[in-house]
């Protein structure tokens, strides 16, 4: 028999896991605050409390708003843990999952803390992936049932690792997304169709420029030969103005693109012209 598994939470993303866990064969409760959500969901034990769901399975999958709602929901049912695999994958920041940790090992209960990388319809297809971090006796115990709704990486035993990729990969789409919507907003201020400027140019542009990503980040591992920058920051940084001055002419708000074309000229000043983004990410890193 497929370990039985339990899914506190039953949004949008916990009702996909629960229905992937069905799918491949697990013994499946579920858990909702409000009850009678995700009336379609078929196949699975629905449980009054936190307790009584946690109660029937070793595996204990968490997916909910927030960290307080994470708190505020298995603190009821703190004694059933012990013996069992808590997997958090609500979002939130390596500090959540730190604590979290510690509140699951003092029930006597291993813990992994994972990042979703997919969007519910995502889910037990291909391209879902789940970082995890935490206990790697559980990972290891645990990995192929994980493979249920999403393809599963271990990423370490520090359980605030998968928080900080999770949220390092969606900065990184939330930076391509502000960048995309200001092209749009640029291209819409003309009667450029945005359909055709997406597909036709946006998307092929920002293919072949994610190809240079892994260049520098070698750059900031290793260090790069000095005049390696084929596009250099002193040019980007003059280059930059022109990005902000034609939208003001075009009326479209330079607020997402300002604060990289001040970064550019604040990295030029401070003598990194010739460099190239890595000079960027380590003028970033302000704690050091
Ligand atoms: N959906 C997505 O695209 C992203 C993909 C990546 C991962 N995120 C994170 O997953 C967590 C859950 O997201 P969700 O999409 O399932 O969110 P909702 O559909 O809004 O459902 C929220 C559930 O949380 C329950 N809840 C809220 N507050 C409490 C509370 N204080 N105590 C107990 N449960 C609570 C809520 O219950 P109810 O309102 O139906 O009673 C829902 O079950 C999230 O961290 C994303 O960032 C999703």
């Amino acid at each position: 028999m497929k370990t039985p598994v339990t899914v506190l939470g039953l949004g949008a993303m916990g009702t996909a896991l629960a229905q992937a866990f069905v799918t491949a064969g697990h013994p499946t409760t579920v858990w909702n605050r409000t009850p009678g959500r995700a009336p379609d969901l078929t196949g699975v034990t629905r449980a009054r409390t936190v307790a009584d769901a946690v109660a029937v399975s070793p595996l204990i999958v968490v997916c909910l708003l927030d960290d307080a709602s994470v708190q505020e929901a298995l603190a009821p049912a703190a004694t059933e843990f012990s013996g069992r695999t808590l997997v958090n994958l609500t979002n939130g920041t390596p500090a959540h999952a730190r604590r979290a940790a510690d509140w699951a090992i003092q029930q006597g209960a291993d813990y992994l803390d994972g990042g979703i990388m997919a969007v519910p319809a995502m889910i037990g297809g291909p391209h879902a992936f789940i970082l995890y971090s935490g206990s790697s006796a559980a990972f290891e115990r645990h990995q192929a049932d994980l493979a249920a709704p999403a393809r599963p990486q271990y990423v370490g035993s520090d359980p605030g690792l998968a928080a900080l990729q999770d949220l390092a990969l969606l900065t990184g789409m939330y930076g391509m997304f502000g960048g995309a919507a200001h092209a749009l907003a640029l291209t819409s201020s003309e009667k450029i169709s945005p359909t055709e400027f997406t597909e036709q140019l946006l998307v092929p542009w920002l293919t072949a420029m994610l190809a240079t990503l892994p260049a520098i980040a070698k750059d900031l591992e290793y260090g790069a030969e000095p005049g390696a920058a084929g596009s250099n920051l002193e040019m980007q940084s003059t280059a930059f103005v022109n990005l902000l001055d034609a939208s003001r002419d075009q009326g479209v708000d330079p607020a997402l693109l300002a604060p990289m074309g001040d970064l550019l000229a604040r990295a030029v000043r401070e003598g990194h012209g010739d460099e190239d983004l890595a000079a960027v990410v380590r003028l970033l890193r302000t704690a050091e």
